[in-house]
């Protein structure tokens, strides 16, 4: 009896540092074959290749090809978009406004051809009009377009909980909302260490510091790098939402998903708690904030209008 099983397949929109580390997780968590499209055909083939023969080493099967050519995208159920310039030393995230929007719009055109049921991670900045970008180009759903930010900033915050009271990564929990840049929202209230509040392990004027560091990590990697921004911790980030979406495991990731009134948010991609599971995002999970982080909420958010209102210009 023979019966035929397809892996998932996932087009990985950008081969650059985020997206060769994009294919690697893929492969290695064997979450579905692997596509890695760039308009420098040489570093997608050159990548996948190089990928493709590790293959046997650390025993994951699963196909990994590099093309320029979007009819090699064509019906990817799932899409992760890194096309996109990332940033030098002295620059804010927004200064990519006029170029990416450019590439987005080139890649949100060809995705709404070649891949039209695909669930597409953004990924790309200035992330919130980017995601925007991608959903108004692309005409998807709002359930089946989300952003990935939050995900990392989280991270970067857990990560310095955890190296600031000498415990394991793994027993942080932490949220980080609004928009992907320095006004985001870290909220103390939701960060815990083994279900402990982090406000009975931490004073204020500790956690403070902390707090003015996660909004500020992508700028200190880039003042480190100098040649462009982080992309082990971003790809990490974008895998754990593909992975959630591919194994229908409903986790609860803060993402940039379309808010329809939630947190007094209308009709913008902001950092939310989202559940992601194999309908996208399924839903978004309102929690009660303190006056002084619903206020900073408020304002991340129209910084994110403010940004959409210039790529609009642009579209
Ligand atoms: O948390 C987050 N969302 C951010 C995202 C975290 C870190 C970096 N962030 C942003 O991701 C960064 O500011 C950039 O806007 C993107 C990608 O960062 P990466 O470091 O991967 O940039 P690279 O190495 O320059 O790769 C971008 C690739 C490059 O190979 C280009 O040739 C390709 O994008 N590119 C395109 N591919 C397909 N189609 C088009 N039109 C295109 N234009 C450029």
């Amino acid at each position: 009896m023979s019966r035929t099983f397809t892996r998932p397949k996932i087009a990985l929109i950008g081969a650059g540092q985020i997206g060769g580390n994009l294919a690697l997780l893929a492969g290695q968590k064997q979450l579905g074959d692997v596509v890695l499209f760039d308009i420098v055909e040489g570093m997608a083939k050159g990548k996948a290749l190089d990928i493709a023969q590790m293959t046997p080493i650390q025993d994951f099967d699963i196909k990994v090809s590099g093309t320029s050519n979007w009819n090699d995208c064509a019906g990817a159920d799932v899409v992760i978009v890194t096309a996109g310039l990332p940033r030098k030393p002295g620059m804010s995230r927004d200064d990519l406004l006029d170029t990416n929007v450019k590439i987005m719009k080139d890649c949100a055109t060809n995705i709404k051809q070649h891949c039209p049921n695909a669930f597409v991670i953004v990924v790309a900045n200035p992330l919130d009009a980017m995601v925007y970008t991608m959903a108004q180009v692309t005409g998807f759903p709002k359930n089946r377009v989300v952003g990935m930010a939050g995900v990392l900033d989280t991270g970067r915050l857990q990560y310095f909980i955890a190296d600031h009271l000498g415990v394991s990564v793994e027993d942080v929990t932490a949220f980080v909302l609004g928009g992907h840049g320095d006004d985001m929202v870290p909220v103390r209230d939701l960060c815990s260490v083994g279900g402990i509040p982090v406000t009975q392990l931490m004073t204020k004027a500790e956690f403070d510091p902390i707090i003015d560091r996660t909004r500020k990590a992508g700028g200190e990697i880039v003042g480190l790098l100098k040649t462009g921004s982080a992309y082990y911790s971003p790809a990490a980030c974008a895998i754990a939402m593909a992975d959630s979406f591919i194994h229908d495991k409903k986790r609860v990731l803060p993402s940039a998903a379309y808010c329809q009134g939630e947190y007094g948010i209308k009709e913008l991609f902001v950092g939310v708690p989202a559940v992601i599971g194999a309908g996208g995002v399924e839903k978004i999970l309102e929690v009660k904030l303190n006056a002084e982080d619903a206020a900073a909420l408020k304002l991340s958010a129209e910084h994110v209008g403010d940004l959409v209102a210039e790529a609009k210009k642009r579209l």
